[in-house]
Parts: structure tokens; C-alpha cells; sequence
């Protein structure tokens, strides 16, 4: 066995570091070392700190990480940034905010950009998060900043969804009716010290009163995640959605579902990047311009690319 991969098993962090590295960058390289490890994960439990921007996600992710340090569990920890180039900021801001938990050797933080280069959530997220499961940590946080889609595909890796809200925004409400709220298996109102709190809760306890029947009612809590507030409750709601997860079996499902979706999902860019390799840029510009044109519609002008490829 490769030596890296030994020092991975053996719980050496710049092993781990290294390997995400090159999985990450989605090389042959990479792929192999995810080959060998991935038969090592499927033990962690996988969360997922999902709302707006500025709710707090990173500073919860921070104090929950605390609170699990506290228990004597190890915290992987995957921050998403959502657009790359322009938020570089964001990044350096979550690594300033992260960074007393990284001189922690319980708990692991890792920065990544969250688009692939043909769009949807980068597949190497997925990837990423089971290289940390495969390393041995009791809990996986991945956190990501809401935008409807990228929370419903975070919900997909994510075996427990926290979405967070604050107090007096109002886009809250809309977005939970949005649907967004479906994805949520706890909710939480964050920056609790300011007003409307409470409003909030109340708020957000009417609408779970229209989820359907039989289905699980998320629970409601209130944090302060600068204080730390509220991350021993927090801890124990995801304890017991874990607990629900496998006595209902739908764990189980959950594992299924996850595994589809990341086969089609990789499936589907294997096929794209065949589509680019075996297309010129001056075919692909005048494909598109007969379309832009009216000439030719977009579905012939596809199955046109699609056809030039070779298998
Ligand atoms: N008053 C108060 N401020 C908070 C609380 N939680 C976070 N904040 C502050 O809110 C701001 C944003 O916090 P972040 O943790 O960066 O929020 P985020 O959701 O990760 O932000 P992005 O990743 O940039 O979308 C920071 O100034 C935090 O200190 C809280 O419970 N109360
Ligand atoms: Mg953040």
C-alpha cells in the first residue's frame, strides 16, 4: 500500500491534508486515493449548516465543534464557498474565524470552492467529505451558504440539515415557504440576543404546523453562536435526529439515495467533459451561433455534440 495512505490510516493530518489536496483537484491521482480509502468511510455522522449569508454559519459551525470537542468527538469541518473568485474574502475571513480550532488536532477545517467548472455543487465536495469520514472523525460539518438548489444537493450528502435563521431579516420566512424548509431537520434562530427572537420561533412553529402529516417535525432552537449559547441543546437535537435516522431505516435510504446521486452526477460530467474533449471551440461557437440564429434548434444542436463523441 502506498505509504501516504498508510500515514492516512495511521491518523497522520498532514497525510489527510495531502489527500484531500489531490482529490480536491480531481486528478487520476486523486481518484485512486479515494479508490482505496472509500471502502474506509461510511461511519461518520455527516452534517450539513445550511442559511443566508451572514446568519452565522460559520461562527455556529465553530461553537458546535466546540461543544462536540467538549464530548470528546473529533470534527471535520468542509466550508463552501459558493462562487470562488469573488468571495476569496469570505474564505479568508471563515479561515481568521476557524482559526483557533485548527490548532486543535481534534478538529480539521477545509476551505473549498463550491462550483464545479460546468456549475451545479462541485462533485469533489462529496469526495472531500468522504476522505474526512474514511480519516476516523465522529462528525463531518459541511456549511455552506443557501441558494435553493446548492441546500437541496448539501441535503443530499448531509445526513442532518441545520438551517439557520435570524431574527428581523423577514427573508427567512419566505424562503422556508419557499420549500427551503423541507430540507431542514432542525432549525435554528440564531443571533438570538437580538429582537424578535421569540417572533421568530413563533413564526417558524406556524408554518411546521402545515408540513404534512406523520412527517417528522423539525425542532426549533435558539442559539448565540459568538457566546457559544445554546450548542449543548444543539448537540443533543442532532444526537437524536441520528437516532430517529436509524431506527426508522431512513438512514438506510438516505445512503441509497446519496450513492445515485453521486454516480449520476459524476456520470453526467464524465459525459460533458467527453462532449468538450471531442468538440473544437469553433464547432461548439458554431453550433451556438446557428442556434442564436434560429437555424437550428437547441435540442439537434445537442444531440449533435453529443453524437461526435467517441466511447
Ligand atoms: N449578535 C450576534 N452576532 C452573531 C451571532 N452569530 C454570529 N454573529 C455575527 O454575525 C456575523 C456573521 O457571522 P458568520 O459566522 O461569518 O456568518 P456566516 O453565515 O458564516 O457568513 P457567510 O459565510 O459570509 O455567509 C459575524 O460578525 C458574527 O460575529 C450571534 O449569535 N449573535
Ligand atoms: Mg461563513
Amino acid at each position: 500500500m502506498d505509504d501516504l495512505v498508510q500515514r492516512f490510516l495511521a491518523g497522520d493530518r498532514r497525510a489527510l491534508a495531502r489527500i484531500i489536496s489531490r482529490v480536491e483537484n480531481e486528478t487520476a491521482e486523486g481518484r485512486e486515493y479515494l479508490r482505496q480509502l472509500f471502502p474506509h468511510s461510511g461511519k461518520t455522522h455527516i452534517l450539513g449548516i445550511t442559511g443566508g449569508a451572514g446568519s452565522g454559519k460559520s461562527t455556529l459551525t465553530g461553537a458546535l465543534a466546540g461543544e462536540y470537542r467538549k464530548r470528546g468527538m473529533t470534527v471535520g469541518i468542509v466550508a463552501v464557498d459558493p462562487s470562488s473568485p469573488f468571495t476569496k474574502g469570505a474564505i479568508l475571513g471563515d479561515r481568521i474565524r476557524m482559526q483557533d480550532l485548527a490548532l486543535d488536532p481534534g478538529v480539521y477545517v477545509r476551505s473549498m470552492a463550491g462550483r464545479g467548472a460546468l456549475g451545479g455543487l462541485a462533485p469533489a465536495i462529496a469526495d472531500v467529505v468522504a476522505v474526512m469520514d474514511a480519516f476516523g472523525f465522529d462528525v463531518v460539518i459541511i456549511e455552506t451558504i443557501g441558494a435553493g438548489q446548492d441546500e437541496v444537493e448539501i441535503a443530499g450528502t448531509a445526513m442532518t440539515t441545520i438551517l439557520v435563521n435570524n431574527p428581523g431579516t423577514g427573508d427567512d420566512i419566505q424562503a422556508l415557504k419557499a420549500g427551503i424548509i423541507e430540507i431542514a431537520d432542525i432549525l435554528v434562530v440564531n443571533k438570538a440576543d437580538h429582537p424578535g427572537a421569540d417572533v421568530l420561533v413563533s413564526q417558524l412553529q406556524a408554518l411546521l404546523t402545515l408540513s404534512p402529516a406523520g412527517s417528522r417535525r423539525p425542532p426549533i432552537l435558539k442559539t448565540i453562536a459568538t457566546k457559544g449559547e445554546g450548542m449543548d441543546k444543539l448537540a443533543d437535537a442532532v444526537a437524536a435526529h441520528h437516532e430517529y435516522l436509524e431506527s426508522s431505516g431512513v438512514l438506510a435510504s438516505h445512503r441509497e439515495e446519496d450513492a445515485r446521486h453521486q454516480v449520476l452526477a459524476i456520470a453526467r460530467q464524465i459525459l460533458l467533459e467527453r462532449i468538450r474533449q471531442s468538440t473544437s471551440e469553433e464547432a461548439l461557437a458554431g453550433l451556438v451561433h446557428r442556434v442564436a440564429s434560429r437555424e437550428l434548434d437547441p435540442h439537434s444542436a445537442a444531440e449533435e455534440l453529443a453524437s461526435g463523441v467517441s466511447h
